[in-house]
């Protein structure tokens, strides 16, 4: 599945993102009937350099019955920042949740690990503050118990978007890593699991994409995602790739 590119720029990564990214391969392809899907121009593999370090971009993108965009990036700033971005778009028409995951790292720690599966469907109740999640995940998400790490992290003010049982961590130990990449691969198996299993319900695509779109123009508020794009590329393809590749929204 992986290109010769993607193999050699993963050689090099921090090892917890190297198990991650083969893992969320491993379960897409075992649980997925994977068909290809065309970025945006040539985005697949990208470098870049203005000040200070070498970006190299890695990208991976699928799509299925169930899904518009499976989307893998691998990236690499210099020596010392190794990052895994995953995000799963599903198509307007099934009422699913976005499964997102974010691994930033570099020399030899992992600083920031987050895993979830976000609410699109608007609140059953009008005055929660939260989007909802369709009730088979409300009820397996509940039923599971997710590990507990020494240092959770606060998210910042944009995450409202995140469901009540996002997992915001910095893995502190070797059992901790082995433990966040279970809980990922346990909350995959479960999302796969249950989006095949999902019929499709044309009605509730309106409510659906303006979800998607709540939680894409969150995700680009994330400054330190676009500080990094901005010091390799600049502003404007920074700006661009956030909102075509990274968090893009169905063009319909
Ligand atoms: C944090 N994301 C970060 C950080 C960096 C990036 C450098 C700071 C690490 C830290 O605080 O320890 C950078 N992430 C990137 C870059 C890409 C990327 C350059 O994906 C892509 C090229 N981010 C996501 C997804 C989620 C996400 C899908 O892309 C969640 C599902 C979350 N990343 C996320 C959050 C933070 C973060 C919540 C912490 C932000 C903060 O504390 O302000």
């Amino acid at each position: 599945m992986a290109s010769n590119s993607s193999t050699s720029i993963r050689q090099e990564q921090h090892p917890l993102i190297q198990r991650l990214a083969h893992c969320i391969e491993d379960v897409w392809q075992t649980h997925l009937d994977l068909s290809p899907y065309q970025l945006p121009e040539d985005l697949g593999y990208v470098e870049g350099r203005l000040e200070g370090e070498k970006l190299t971009i890695e990208n991976q993108c699928y799509q299925t019955r169930e899904f518009r965009k499976l989307h893998l990036e691998l990236a690499k700033v210099g020596k010392s920042l190794d990052i895994l971005h995953c995000v799963m778009f599903p198509r307007p028409d099934y009422n699913l949740p976005m499964f997102g995951t974010d691994i930033v790292g570099g020399r030899g720690q992992v600083s920031a690990a987050i895993v979830d599966l976000s609410p699109i469907a608007p609140p059953a109740n009008p005055d929660a503050l939260r989007r909802s999640l369709p009730a088979n995940y409300q009820t397996a998400l509940q039923d599971y118990t997710a590990p507990s790490f020494s240092q959770p992290r606060d998210l910042p003010p944009w995450g409202h978007i995140f469901s009540e049982f996002c997992l915001f961590v910095r893995p502190s130990d070797a059992a901790e890593e082995e433990a966040f990449l279970a809980h990922v691969r346990a909350i995959l198996e479960l999302h796969c699991q249950l989006a095949i299993a999902t019929p499709s319900t044309p009605d509730h695509q309106a409510d659906l994409l303006a979800g998607q779109q709540l939680y894409c123009s969150q995700q680009q508020q994330n400054d330190k995602t676009r500080r990094v794009l901005e010091k390799a590329f600049g502003d404007a393809w920074a700006e661009r790739y956030m909102t075509t590749v990274l968090f893009d929204l169905p063009t319909q």
